[in-house]
Formats: structure tokens, sequence, C-alpha cells
């Protein structure tokens, strides 16, 4: 791996209006920090994984646990995980990691860019002809991703499939998006109302949606044909998803028990948190023929 030395050698940025640089986090973990003059952001380069987003002038949109733990290999609770190349528990493998096993490995950092419109670009890559043998032998076929990050007052989330294999590929994926919301009893989530969605509560029984998601008990559900945009209100602010390329949308809130029995939530901490993910999962995974791409795409803004 990079030493951090190495890193912000080739890849640090400095100007007067913006700072990118690289650092140790926790668990030994090397994470990128970004100020620009719209936002700030980490990124640890475990997973590609966003830690935080900050747009100038408003609070924390992303939610990490104050109980999470930073560990090599291991997932964190909170932030913007990668669920990649498939989501939720392997379809004939339950030894395999439950999301896959995009956020647990190292990315690459393959650019780091100031735009003229202020943002701050990052772009990774992960090539899973370059994983462990265990992790190739969970996905052998020849498959890169690559994941641009913009940040500014939006913040733009790229994930691009390259089928570099000679057989099609069925990825399930999702960005795991753990938001920061004032009370999730006050909260709600709109953009759903009519839809289809896999009650994982409820043995997964499908069931449709009417009017808005509201929280005030575990909800677990994939919504299915969800392309369009949704928005979070929590009474104090609302958050816009503007997606494409995304046929799912998953939400998920432990509720009190579930999350007390995982234990890394921190003390009500899923009063704070919604989970809202861009997703394609369940029927709605998504089949890349040979020398092919995927494109997942998301951007979040956040509107009074
Ligand atoms: O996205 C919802 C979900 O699949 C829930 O069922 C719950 O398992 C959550 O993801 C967290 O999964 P994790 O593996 O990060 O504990």
């Amino acid at each position: 791996m990079n030493t951090i030395e190495n890193l912000n050698q080739h890849f640090s940025l400095e100007d007067d209006n913006s700072q990118l640089t690289f650092k140790m986090g926790a668990g030994d973990i090397p994470v990128i920090e970004v100020k620009n003059e719209l936002a700030s952001a980490v990124i640890s380069l475990q997973g590609a994984h966003v830690l935080s987003w900050i747009p100038a002038g408003e609070k924390e949109v992303i939610w990490v646990s104050a109980d999470a733990s930073f560990a090599v290999a291991k997932s964190v609770r909170g932030g913007i995980p990668i669920c990649w190349p498939w989501f939720g528990a392997h379809e004939t493998n339950n030894d395999f990691p439950a999301h896959g096993f995009a956020r647990t490995v190292l990315w690459e950092v393959m650019a780091t860019q100031q735009l003229d419109t202020g943002e701050t670009l990052v772009t990774f890559k992960l090539d899973t002809n370059k994983l462990d043998d265990t992790q190739q032998s969970m996905w052998p076929q020849a498959t890169v991703a690559e994941y641009k990050i913009t940040i500014g007052k939006k913040l733009s989330l790229e994930l691009v499939t390259n089928n570099n294999s000679k057989q099609a590929i069925t990825i399930g994926q999702a960005l795991h998006t753990y938001f920061s919301v004032d009370d999730v009893r006050n909260t709600s989530l709109s953009g759903l109302d009519g839809k289809d969605y896999l009650d994982k509560t409820d043995s997964f029984n499908r069931k449709t949606q009417l009017g808005d998601v509201t929280v005030s008990e575990e909800v677990d559900r994939i919504y299915l044909n969800t392309p369009g945009t949704l928005v979070i209100d929590d009474a104090k602010r609302k958050l816009v998803i503007s997606k494409q390329g995304s046929s799912s949308t998953v939400v998920w809130n432990p509720w009190q028990e579930v999350a007390n029995k995982m234990g890394d939530l921190g003390k009500d901490g899923y009063l704070k948190m919604l989970c809202v993910e861009s997703a394609n999962a369940a029927e709605d995974t998504v089949s890349i023929q040979p020398n092919e791409a995927h494109t997942l795409h998301v951007t979040y803004e956040v509107r009074e």
C-alpha cells in the first residue's frame, strides 16, 4: 500500500481556496481530507468510503456511529459504504460477506482534481484481478469498478462497473448512505408513494407504499422500480437525492431492539440516522455484457 507520504506526493492539492491531503485515520487506515470553498469531506481509502460531507454553512449530512469501529478489512457503521458486487446476503454462499467485498478492501486512488467550479473530484479504482485469492474466488470475473466523488455544494457519487471478462456478469449494488437526521421520528421520505417494496422485516413479502415513508419501528425495505428523485425531510432541512442508473431504493432504520443487538450504533444512535440507499438489488440487479459498463450516479443536495 502507498504510504501517506507517497500519496501526498502524488495526489495532494493545495491552492488559495482548497486543500486535499492524506492522513492516517482511525484503525491505521488512510483517509483523504478535502476542504474547498463549497464543502468539506473525509474519505477512507478502505472502501472508498465517504465518512463526512459538510456543505459550507450546513451541518454534517452523513451519519457515522459514535461507536463505529475502524479496522482493516472491517465495514464501518455509517458513512457511505459501497455494497458491490452484490447487495445483501450472497445468493448462493452464506460464507461470503454480506454486501460484497468492495467496502472492506483498499481502493486505488487514480486522480485528484480541483475543478473550475470550485468542487474537488477524487477518482478511485477497484480491479478484481488485483484482489487476494479469497476475494477472487468469490468473484472470478475480471471486473473493474471506478468511483468518482465530487465534493461541492452537492455531493456527487458515480460508480461505474466495467465488465472486462468474456461472459456476462450480474451485479447487485448500493451506495448504502447513512444520512444524519435531527430525529428519525420526525422525518419523512417522499418519492416512493405507490411503489412496491420487499419487506425484509416480514420475510421479504411484497407490499405497496402508501404516501411518504416514516419510521416508528424497524424499517428494512427494498423499493423496486424507483429511479426517481427522493426527498428526506427531518423538519429541520430537506435533503434531495437525485439518481440515474439505480432502479432500487433501500430504506433502513434498525429501531431500538435491533440497534441494541448490533451494538455499534451508539446510545440512541438509531434516532439520528436513516439509510436511504441508491441501489440495484433483488429483481433490479444489473446484467452487463462483456466489454460493456454500467453507471450508477447519485447526487445529494441540502435544501432549507
Ligand atoms: O441495507 C439494509 C441492510 O441490508 C440491513 O438489512 C442491515 O443488514 C444493514 O444493511 C446493515 O448491514 P451491515 O452488513 O452493514 O451490518
